[in-house]
């Protein structure tokens, strides 16, 4: 039996894990079993438990991108197939990542036609960055190399999702309809908000689509792809946190988001993603982003947890080096639980430059 494949894509922090959460609830909501498969240049994922904390069964492929784990991608979707045998396999890709049309659409259509049925390409835009990127303004904090990546993922799209529209007015969405279509015009826009659902039945008909999709291959220099990936700074760590009274999980997930986000601006380095989960031993969760520099953290799924021991991951990609990016985390954590009377453990912490991206395979032309 063939399984529906559905990649969505996005730059860091553009909405692809609230999409898919959306999209998994829909395709159960019309009696479809699915499973999940995340990915990251590291282990210790906020998203893979953003998921199975609620509820879905997921995969993770940690370590790099799907396109150089080509392999690792098939062998997850094979567990989930096995344990629970999906109608949808729903995958989100590192949002540094590009040139997967050509490292992973175009394989599984050819190497594993009978197996999977490939979804059009949706790649969800990031107005927080998208907008300055575009327009050419100072490569929206980033640098242009990192703003090379974030155009290369929408020329490759089948459609351009415009997500958000929720924190924008009706004129400024049409004025960004605008814009992405005149340089990508050869491409659907949607509009749509993967916090109120809005566009989302546009969305889920687009990815029911079938015919000639996934064919956009790319003309990417891979030293400027590389060189982009490589000034963000990567940090995944995990934290135990123990206090000898109940301490408010989401009123402290908030103080380290603040406390990162001044430190980032102090730093100079623009903030691509920072996001925190904590959890409770009864596996109830809160969980924290930010997605710029210059917009204010968000408490995404609030708890009203009180608890006395609370597992923390970090997952910060920020264009400074890892190096005191990692510093950042821990001295930030540690002065806001302090703040709180409770004690931080760090048990785990991965702080890197994506390496080079060496894909597993890549087709120079669409073959299917
Ligand atoms: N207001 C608003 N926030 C959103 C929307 N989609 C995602 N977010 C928030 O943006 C942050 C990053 O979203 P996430 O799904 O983790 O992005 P990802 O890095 O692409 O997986 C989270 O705080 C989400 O709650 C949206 O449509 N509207
Ligand atoms: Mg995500």
């Amino acid at each position: 039996m063939t399984v529906r494949f559905v990649m969505v894509g996005g730059f860091l922090g553009a909405g692809k894990t609230t999409t898919l959460v959306r999209l998994a609830r829909s395709y159960q909501s019309k009696g479809q079993r699915i499973g999940i498969v995340t990915n990251d240049q590291a282990h210790d994922l906020v998203d893979t438990n953003t998921f199975r904390a609620q509820g879905l069964a997921v995969e993770e492929v940690p370590g790099a991108c799907f396109c150089c784990r080509f392999d690792d991608l098939v062998g997850r979707v094979g567990s989930l197939q096995t344990s629970e045998r999906p109608d949808v396999i729903l995958a989100e890709p590192v949002g540094s990542c590009t040139d997967l049309v050509a490292t992973v659409i175009q394989p599984l259509k050819d190497l594993y036609g009978g197996r999977f049925e490939v979804a059009p390409y949706a790649v969800l835009f990031k107005p927080s960055h998208g907008i300055r990127i575009l327009k050419n303004q100072a490569a929206g904090g980033f640098s242009p190399k990192a703003a090379y990546i974030f155009k290369k993922q929408l020329e490759e799209a089948d459609a351009i999702v415009i997500n958000r529209i929720d924190e924008l007015a009706a004129p400024q969405i049409d004025e960004l309809v605008r814009l992405v279509s005149s340089q990508y015009p050869d491409t659907p826009v949607l509009r749509a908000s993967a916090t109120t659902g809005a566009g989302f039945d546009a969305l889920a008909e687009l990815l029911d689509q079938k015919g000639a999709f996934g064919r956009k291959i790319l003309d990417i220099d891979y030293d400027t792809y590389a060189e982009g990936e490589a000034e963000l700074g990567w940090l995944n760590a995990t934290a135990r946190l123990t206090s000898d009274k109940p301490f408010d999980l989401d009123a402290l997930l908030t103080a380290i988001l603040t406390d990162l986000a001044d430190a980032c601006r102090a730093l100079g380095g623009e903030v691509a993603h920072l996001k925190l989960i904590g959890m409770d031993d009864a596996s109830a969760f809160a969980v924290g982003n930010l997605i710029s520099s210059d917009t204010a953290p968000k408490l995404s799924l609030p708890s009203g947890l009180k608890p006395q021991e609370a597992e923390l991951i970090v997952n910060a990609r920020v264009a400074i080096d890892p190096v005191v990016l990692e510093t950042e985390v821990k001295r930030a954590v540690a002065t806001q639980c302090a703040k709180l009377g409770v004690i931080a453990e760090f048990r785990t912490s991965q702080s890197l430059r994506p390496g080079r991206p060496v894909p597993t395979h890549r087709y120079a032309a669409a073959k299917q």
